[in-house]
Parts: structure tokens; sequence; C-alpha cells
């Protein structure tokens, strides 16, 4: 991408953070659900628990999607260790009241950080929803400041942990990463910028790296790995230019979806008479 392509993008991403939040209402610090159609999801600002509960036609395929950051060489952090200066929630219409959007405000006096999540749902029994996200981190200080930002995702797909496979993919950049059950599909892609690090692992080998006391960068382990109750995440390391010096943010946007697989019409009734069949036989062994 061009520089002036990589500007317009910086400049398009901020307008459309500050933009939610000019629009909304203010709700710092309690915990907001938003829902679009036959989608919602959970986001508890100021808790580890970070974004959980993302429910497509009632069923729950999330358990935790949350960041953390390191600074220097100091252990990594969850997010909301940092102070939460501003949350917006706003309402995009779309034929519902109900709020889809919110932007969320952390800073101290070195490091700002801004996410903007905006869900989108489906027709009732679709089965497909999907989350836009982006991010913005910016260095407060007059000094170049090391920064590694974390994305650490947990989905039990369809409401079942331990029967799902996920790996980190692409034909040369790891920008994806893809989740499966057979039954839902998850995918992030596409993630920009390429993040520098990736890991895909069990439960919870990824999130004690995020939680222990020392500095810790992902293993690049790529997967597929399954089935099991797996998690991945992302890392991106800069070192951030002076606060007023262009490179002094690291904007970061992605797309989340998630389909469920609706079996076809013939393949439903297949699966009916199967059922029956079944029914029938254990009605004659009883
Ligand atoms: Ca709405
Ligand atoms: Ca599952
Ligand atoms: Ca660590
Ligand atoms: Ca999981």
């Amino acid at each position: 991408m061009s520089m002036l392509g990589v500007g317009l993008k910086r400049w398009v991403a901020g307008g459309v953070l500050c933009l939610m939040m000019a629009l909304g209402s203010s709700v710092l610090g309690v915990a907001v659900t938003l829902t679009d159609e036959n989608a919602s999801v959970v986001i508890d600002p100021e808790s580890d628990a970070g974004m959980s509960d993302w429910v497509v036609d009632g069923v729950d395929h999330l358990e935790k999607q949350w960041f953390y950051f390191r600074v220097g060489d100091g252990p990594e952090q969850p997010l909301n260790a940092l102070p939460l200066v501003d949350m917006v929630v706003s309402d995009g219409g779309f034929g519902d009241p109900n709020p889809e959007r919110v932007v969320m405000r952390y800073a101290d006096q070195r490091i700002m950080v801004t996410i903007g999540y905006v869900l989108t749902g489906s027709n009732p029994g679709e089965g497909f929803s999907h989350i836009n996200e982006d991010i913005s981190i910016d260095n407060l200080t007059r000094e170049p400041l090391d920064v590694s930002f974390f994305q650490y995702s947990d989905f039990d797909l369809a409401g079942t942990a331990r029967d799902d496979w996920a790996r980190v993919d692409s034909p040369d950049l790891f920008n994806t990463a893809r989740q499966n059950d057979g039954v839902v599909a998850f995918s992030e892609a596409p993630v920009t910028p390429v993040p520098d690090h990736f890991e895909v692992s069990l439960f919870d080998g990824t999130l004690a790296k995020l939680t222990d006391g020392d500095a810790d960068d992902l293993s690049d382990v790529a997967g597929p790995i399954g089935p099991g109750n797996l998690a991945w995440a992302f890392q991106w390391s800069r070192e951030l230019a002076p606060l007023g010096e262009s490179r002094s943010s690291l904007l970061i946007s992605k797309l989340k979806r998630i389909e469920t697989a609706i079996p076809e019409p013939g393949v439903l009734g297949l699966m009916l008479v199967g059922v029956a069949g079944a029914v029938g036989r254990r009605r004659r062994v009883a």
C-alpha cells in the first residue's frame, strides 16, 4: 500500500472511531450488551472477562476475547489495567432501536488505547453474524515507546469447547485465524496490519503467558490443532514515535465472522428420516 493509502486508511479508521463517539451516549464502566437482529454480545470494559457471550440464534459461541499489552520490558497486563476514560454506545438504526456499536477509550500518562466494535446480525435462523473491530494505540509521551499489543480469543463454537479445531493461516501472510467444529465456522480476517506473532494452543497455554509475571512473545505455532478447547492470539510489537510525530499511533482493524451450517432441505429431510428410523428401532427394541 502506498504512503497515501496508509495515511488515508488511518484517517478513515480514526475518523470512524471519533464519529461513533460523537453520535452515542456515554456509559462509563458498565457492562453493555450489543444487539442486532439474531445476534448479541456482552462487553465488560473494566473486567478481564472483556468480550463474551457472542450469541447467534440463541447459541453462545464465545467464552472470552480480550486485549493485553506490554510497555517496555514489563509483563503483559490486561487492557483494563489502564483507566477507562470514555465509553460510548450507539445505535446505527437498521430498523431496530438496540445499540450495536461501542467505543471504549483507555489511557494513562504513557499510552491511549481506543477500541471500536460494530455488531451485525442476520435474519432469525440464518446463523450468521459478524463484528467489525477498529483499534488505535497512541503514544502520549515525548519519547519513543516500545509497545506490544495482544488480542486473545477463546471461542467455544456452538457452546461446546472440546470438539473445536483452530489454525492461523494464509498463503503467505499470517493474517487469518480460523476455528471450526463441523457445525459452526469462525474466521477473523483480514487482520491488518499483519501481526508480528501469533499462537494457537490448548487452553490455557496462551492465557498463562499473558497473565504471568514476565514478558512473553507468542510462539508462532499456527496449528491446525484439535479437537480440543482451543484459544489463539495475535501480537503486534512496535516502537511508537513520540506524540505529534508520524507513526506515533498503531491502527489495527479486523472482521470476525460466525457462520452456522444450515442443512439443505434435502439433507434435513434425510436427517429426519434417519431420526424417525432410529426412534422406530428403539421402540422395537423396547
Ligand atoms: Ca440498532
Ligand atoms: Ca464446538
Ligand atoms: Ca507473560
Ligand atoms: Ca475454546
